[in-house]
């Protein structure tokens, strides 16, 4: 599971948001924040990689290779109109982890190219969570992304909830990223996400 914060849909701010998912289980967070100024977001980055780093999650910056450096935080997420993959790794280096999404399967055979750590596909079901988002892929083209992918970990996005979670792992996702479903109820983080890992963790059982 790969919770993603967003503080249009929260009234938590990102560290009470990464708090909430790291005491739900979380090991890795990403850090989205589409309208705080560079200034804001560094500061409160800052605060959200201390909880993070306190509670043993690694912290993933949205877009923002600049602010991931500046933080030294876990990687960075990087979108079709962000620095590319090749760029970030020169400022942020062989460690860092470096994301990249992808929308379509041309963009997905084009990203295995390059020195990425992890492939997101999506959107796989409507959502409203992103503003202007690619055109709905599905399931049945995020499993021929998996092919493509190979050994690449592959991450899915857009819609996804519990209710949809173990067809989404079914396809061949070794993840899914989801924001509007951990945040709706912000009394309850902490359980959506144990529910989601529960899910997970279910699907692996009957893989073996
Ligand atoms: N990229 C593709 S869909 C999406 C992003 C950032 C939003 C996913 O949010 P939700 O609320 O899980 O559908
Ligand atoms: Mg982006």
């Amino acid at each position: 599971i790969y919770p993603i914060t967003d503080t249009s849909l929260s009234t938590l701010s990102l560290p009470e948001q990464v708090a909430e998912m790291a005491a739900g289980g979380a090991v890795l967070i990403q850090l989205r924040e589409k309208h705080a100024s560079a200034r804001q977001f560094f500061d409160s980055a800052r605060k959200a990689l201390h909880v993070a780093q306190a509670n043993g999650v690694r912290l993933i910056i949205n877009d923002r290779s600049d602010i991931a450096m500046a933080l030294n935080a876990d990687g960075v997420h990087l979108g079709q109109h962000d620095l590319s993959p090749v760029h970030a790794r020169r400022l942020l280096g062989e460690q860092a982890i470096i994301g990249y999404s992808t929308h379509s399967l041309s963009q997905a055979m084009e990203a295995v190219k390059l020195p990425i750590d992890y492939l997101a596909f999506g959107p796989i079901f409507p959502t409203s969570t992103k503003e202007d988002p690619d055109p709905v892929v599905g399931l049945k083209v995020l499993a021929d992304v998996k092919e493509i992918a190979g050994t690449l970990p592959l991450i899915a996005i857009g819609g996804i909830d519990e209710t949809n979670l173990a067809a989404v792992l079914a396809a061949g996702a070794d993840s899914a990223a989801m924001i509007r479903t951990i945040l709706a109820d912000r009394d309850g983080i902490e359980q959506k996400m144990r529910s989601l890992l529960s899910i997970a963790a279910g699907h692996q059982v009957g893989n073996v």
